[in-house]
Order: C-alpha cells, then structure tokens, then sequence
C-alpha cells in the first residue's frame, strides 16, 4: 500500500477539558425531569421514575462524551449509545429531541400511542437514533459488547495499523443498564466476555438505585456487582450521591473521562442515584419505576424543580437553544473526522472500494461461483457441509467472520487458517485484535445478543453456532434479531433424533415450529450438501436474520442432473422429484427426511401411484412465492399430501390440508443410535408410503 500524502492524524478520543455546568445545564436537566413525568401522565402508563433521576447523567452523555452528529443520525464515526434498561425509553426519547435527531415536544406528548415515534420501548428502525431495540432486560448490555467487538474488527479489516483512538474507524460504546440488566444472566455471559476481549471501548454506567418492581433490590440482589465486575477483568468507578439524593454529576463526569482514557479494559462505573428523584413522595419508592406519579404528585415535583407547576411540556426559554448546541458539535467533530477519513480513502483505495461494497450491503461478485459443489452419489452431513461453504465464503467475504459458543468442531463454524479473535498477547500466535474467529464460551443467549450488536454496527456479516436444541438458551436474542431484522446466521446442527446416542436432552422435537413461529426470521434445513450452499447464498443476499438447521449424520447428496437444481432451495420450496405422470400425491419434506420421501416415491411409483417429492427448506421463503407457484409445488387438486419431518408435526397441517397427514415426532427422543430411532419413530419410507395409501384409500371412499 502505497501512501500519496501524509495522514492528518484525528484528535484521539480524549474528553474535552474541565466540566462547565451551569444554569443553563441545570435548567435543562430539570425540563427533562419535568418532561419525563409530563410524558408519562399524558399517556397514562409508563416508566417515569427512572427518566427522572437519569436525566442528568444521559444529559451529560449526549452533550459531552458521545461523539455524534444528530444532523448525520448514521454518520460511520458516531459512537453507540444504548439504552439497556429500555422501560425508560424517556431517558433516551428526551435527549433525542434535545439533541435534534427529529424528535419533536408533539412526539414526547404523543408517547406510548399507536402510530408515534416514541413508543413503550426503544425500537431500532422505527426511531432515528436508536441503535438497538431493548426492553428485554440484559439484551442491550450484551447486544454492545457486540457492537464493540464489532468495531474492534471493522477496524482491523479497513485500517489496523493505525494506533487506538487515531483510526476514523474507532468509535466508543455507551451504555446505561439498570439493576434488572445486571440481574439478568445473559449481561454476565457479555460483562465476562466483554473483560476477556479487554473491550476498552466500552463504557457501562449502572444505574444503582437499589428499586426494582417489587422494592428493594435486596429482596434478590445482593452480591458484590462491582466486584464481580472487578473479577470479569473491567476498570471499575463508583460514583456517588449528592447529599439531597441527585446524581453526582462531577463525579459521574470524573469517571467518564476516565473511562475514554481507558484503552485496555472495558469500564464499569456504578452509578448511585434516587429513581423519580425529586419527587417529594414518590422517589426512591419501587411505584416510581412504572406508573404515572399523579397530577398532585407532579405539581409539587415541577415546583421543587423550579418549573411552572400549571404548565405540561414546557421548556423554559433558552433551553433548547443550549441543548441544540450539541448539533455545532456534532457538526465540527464530523467535519473533523472527515478529514482523516478522506485522507484515508486516497491512501487505502482498495479499501476504501471494500468499505463502499459493504456501506452499499452487495455480497462480491464473485460469492455464487465460490461455493462448493458436492457430487452426487456421496454422503455429507450438512453441518460439514456448511463447514466448506462458510470457507468458501470467508474467502471471498473479509466481513464474514463468527464461531460457536464452545461447540466450533460439532458445529463444525471454524474458517480454516483464520486467528482467533483475542486481544493481543492473550491468546498466542493463533490470534489477533483483528481475528475472525470468535470463541463465545458456553453462553449462548450472550451469542445471540453480541451478534445482533455485531451486525447492528453495520459493517460486518456475523454467524454463530450451538446445537439446535439450545436454541432455547438464545431465543430472547433470536426474537430480537427478528425483530431489528439484523442480517444474523444462527448456525444450528445436530438438528434432530438422528443425532443419536446423546439422547432426548440433546435431540430438538418442538424447535423447529418452535422457531418458525417468531415473525421475520427463516428457518432453513437443507436436504443435502448443494442446498446447504444455496440457502448459506440465499442467507448473505436477504442480509435478514436466518437460521440454519443442519444435520449431523450424513445424509446423500442428491443427483442434481436427474432432480431439480439445488438454486431452487432460494424459493423456500420447490418440486425436487416430479410425478411420473399427474400427481396423485405428493410428500413433502425438509432436511434429513428428503431422502425418506424420495425412497417413499420410488415405493410409490413402483405401484403406480404418480407421487411428487417437495423439497422444502425454508418455508418462510416459500410461503413469499407467488400464489402460481405455490400451487405449482403444492398443486390445489391433489389432496393427498404428507409431510414428514423428524420433529413436532403441529405447522405441517397448513400446509398438507385437512385431508392430508404428517408424519413426525410429537414426544421427546431417546438415547441410542440415530438410524434406529428414525425406524422406532416411524420416520421412513414404509411409513410415508403407508400414509400416502391409507389417504388414498380414504379419498377413494369418500
Ligand atoms: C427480561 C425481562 N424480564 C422482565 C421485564 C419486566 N421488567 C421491566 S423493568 C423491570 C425491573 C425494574 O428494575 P430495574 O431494572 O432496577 O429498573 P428501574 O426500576 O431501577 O428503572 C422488570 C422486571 C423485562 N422488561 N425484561
Ligand atoms: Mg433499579
């Protein structure tokens, strides 16, 4: 890489001199109390007291620490501010009016209702500004230890010999959490990992007030947390209380310039304060946290605030002004980041043409003829087979990176030849700052939430793998994938009975319709080791949350040249066997089970029934078809259909009618060899060619 000119170096992320907080400051804090309580009483319901205590501290945030430009909502260079404890979307909402993100006072009053930008919970893609949906306690915190994993990697892949803090690619995350963030498990698999990988561009402030819904926290927290967050390898920071009960903003100030001082560990800084401070009756009292405090209640709150206490929504004169003065700031940090960041576009072209390939969300072109072929005639369990596909794309894909959490062999996720994603000098000579395989530890919800952060940074493609059956261990994170719709692969083997010895507490039954069932994201099993690359190919170009459901016995690699092609699997489903003359029936199924119905049509055909095999992968793909093709798959005028897959039979019926059958599993497995279980459950040839008899002989009489 030659360099044309010299470099401007970026000011490094160093804070901005001593705190000034003055009137203005403190007059703007108190309007966003006001606020906070004003929004919740309009609408009826909702979480005030937490906005009200928070306000100086989210204040200070957005004004001071966060490098953003609320005129540029998706600048590259921002840093991250989320909002883990989401029932207090307020806190967030208020700053971004403050700020100027587009938010507006009519919006705080129309909080909570149908149709409004500001609803109960922070919805990224649905308000600008939010960079991840949260509400389910714990998501936030580890969905950004995702988002600074992320960053760690965007910046080695673009500019990774620039020193911290001097890259245009580094940027900090911010989070606030609430004791329930902290009680919940899955931000003790993050915190631990974020301390692992020495995040030191994470900052988490942890809203102490010792109040959750059912009181005082001592109730069911009472460990040491900073301690605990001491082992997990973070810099820690208490901040206090004034004497009246309010946030102590020198201090918190003090801990944040500390914290954008830290390069080498993530930072922790439990911040004492009073929920609904300072409402003279409802502070520190548990029915703060989620209710509206009363008209009474607010009236005299407004009055020790020093507002109108007659007037709702007010912003006394002056206090927008002051707080819009973040958008100058926003502005001349842009304008300076643009510098160093047009200078490194002339220095690093080719990076410069990764990096709009990526900012544009286009897969290379050369990613189809980059995947594997398998031949015909030989057997591959699909989890391998997705092993030599996530090769082949990670050859051509340098934002494709992820891994397993402890199962990277079974999974079989690892890119051969890559570095482990570890901080340097952790982790030996097979791994870099910069690697792309990540090793989650056993902590599969953290998983699900840290690539959601990942891909929420946007740069970036994630997967991660466990077993199906602990997809289960996930699913709050999968929900939230749904929902952000975040270009994720979940990459789940082991995706059936056939699985074998390990027994009915590894083998997934309900799982499958159990997944189907959340909105937005495909679940897709492919028969054979050609679908497994085409619904790998399908997964990248949707850039939509999908999980791979993979075998891991090996199942036989369909003759392409005498079925349909495996492209067709992008449709979700397709007729892989025709009819050797109008059908009569047709069996349709996904994954290990295609071959039963395949050996079922040969039965079938042989006593001359003309029998039309599905091949059904993902039937959320399927079910998008137009209705032509549908009914070319599934054709209108034959009844007799039977679906066979090795888990719970229950969706199946949509889609064999009322007259047709399924033939599954609807109870838990058993430990022995995974052939056996299949013939002892009655997922075979014999018994869909039975099925397909017996509906026939019915229809006959009928
Ligand atoms: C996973 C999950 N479980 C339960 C809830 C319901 N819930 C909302 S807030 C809350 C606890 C509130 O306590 P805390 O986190 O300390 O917040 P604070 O009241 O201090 O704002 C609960 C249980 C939730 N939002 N997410
Ligand atoms: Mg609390």
């Amino acid at each position: 890489m030659t360099h044309t000119e010299p470099i401007p170096q970026p000011r490094p992320l160093v804070g901005e001199g001593p705190l000034t907080w003055d009137d203005a400051d403190r007059r703007t804090v108190a309007s966003i109390r006001g606020l906070a309580m004003d929004a919740v009483q309009r609408a009826g319901n909702g979480h005030p007291g937490t906005a009200m205590s928070l306000a100086p501290a989210a204040y200070l945030l957005f004004q001071r620490f966060l490098r953003h430009d609320p005129s540029d909502p998706s600048w590259l260079g921002r840093d991250r501010f989320v909002l883990s404890c989401g029932h207090s979307s307020l806190t967030l909402y208020i700053q971004l009016f403050l700020s100027g993100y587009g938010l507006e006072m009519s919006d705080l009053e129309s909080f909570r209702t149908w149709g409004s930008l500001t609803p109960g919970h922070p919805e990224h893609g649905h308000t600008v500004g939010v960079e991840t949906t949260t509400g389910p306690l714990g998501q936030g915190i580890a969905t950004a230890v995702g988002m600074a994993m992320a960053s760690r990697y965007q910046r080695g892949m673009l500019d990774p010999d620039a020193p911290w803090g001097f890259s245009p690619f580094d940027h900090r995350i911010w989070v606030i959490a609430s004791d329930g963030d902290l009680e919940e498990g899955i931000s003790g698999e993050a915190s631990s990992l974020a301390g692992v990988q020495r995040l030191g561009n994470l900052t988490v402030i942890w809203d102490d007030n010792h109040i959750s819904i059912e009181g005082d926290t001592a109730v069911a927290f009472t460990e040491d947390v900073v301690g605990r967050y001491e082992a997990y390898g973070w810099d820690v920071h208490y901040v206090g209380m004034t004497p009246d009960g309010d946030i102590d903003i020198l201090a918190l100030n003090t801990a944040l310039e500390a914290a954008v001082d830290q390069q080498e560990r993530p930072t922790f800084i439990a911040m004492r304060s009073t929920i609904a401070w300072p409402a003279p009756h409802a502070r520190n009292t548990a029915k703060a946290h989620g209710a509206a405090l009363g008209a009474d209640e607010v009236a005299a709150t407004k009055v020790a605030l020093g507002l109108d206490p007659a007037r709702d929504f007010q912003l006394p004169d002056g206090v927008l002004d002051h707080a819009r003065g973040v958008v100058a700031r926003g502005k001349a940090l842009h304008r300076e980041w643009d510098v160093s960041y047009q200078a490194w576009r002339r220095s690093h072209p080719d990076r410069a043409a990764l990096l709009d390939r990526l900012l544009a969300r286009e897969l290379p072109p050369e990613i189809a003829e980059a995947l594997p072929v398998f031949e015909a005639g030989t057997s591959i369990a699909t989890r391998a087979a997705s092993g030599k596909v996530i090769n082949a794309i990670a050859e051509v894909m340098p934002e494709f990176w992820g891994g397993s959490a402890d199962l990277a062999e079974s999974n079989n996720t690892t890119i051969e030849g890559g570095l482990s994603f570890l901080p340097a000098g952790s982790g030996g000579r097979d791994s870099s700052p910069y690697g792309r395989i990540i090793h989650f530890g056993i902590r599969e919800h953290a998983m699900g939430a840290i690539l959601n952060g990942i891909a929420l940074e946007g740069l970036t493609r994630p997967f991660g793998g466990t077993f199906l059956v602990f997809s289960d261990y996930m699913r709050g994170s999968v929900r939230l994938a749904a929902l952000m719709q975040t270009s994720v692969v979940f990459v789940w083997t082991h995706d059936s009975v056939g699985l074998g010895e390990d027994g009915p507490t590894h083998q997934p039954v309900e799982h499958l319709w159990s997944l189907r069932g959340i909105p937005g994201l495909a679940i897709a099993r492919p028969c054979d080791g050609n679908e497994t690359a085409q619904v790998w190919l399908e997964a990248l170009r949707r850039a939509t949350p999908t999980g791979l459901v993979l075998s891991r016995q090996g199942l036989p690699v369909i003759d392409r040249s005498t079925h349909a092609p495996a492209s067709e699997a992008a449709r979700g489903a397709y007729v892989l066997a025709p009819a050797s003359a109008k059908p009569r029936a047709v069996v349709i199924a996904s994954g290990s089970e295609v071959s039963v119905a395949l050996a079922a049509r040969d039965i079938l055909e042989a006593e001359g029934v003309p029998t039309q095999v599905v091949s059904a992968p993902c039937l959320e793909w399927f079910d998008e078809q137009d209705p032509d093709y549908r009914a070319s798959v599934l054709p209108d005028d034959t009844s007799v259909r039977v679906a066979v897959e090795a888990g719970a039979t229950y969706g199946w019926w949509r889609y064999v009618g009322s007259r047709g059958a399924v033939i599954g599993i609807d109870h838990f497995g058993a430990s022995a060899d995974g052939a056996l279980l299949f013939e002892k459950f009655g997922i075979t040839a014999d018994a869909v060619a039975a099925s397909v008899r017996s509906l026939l002989a019915q229809e006959g009489t009928s």
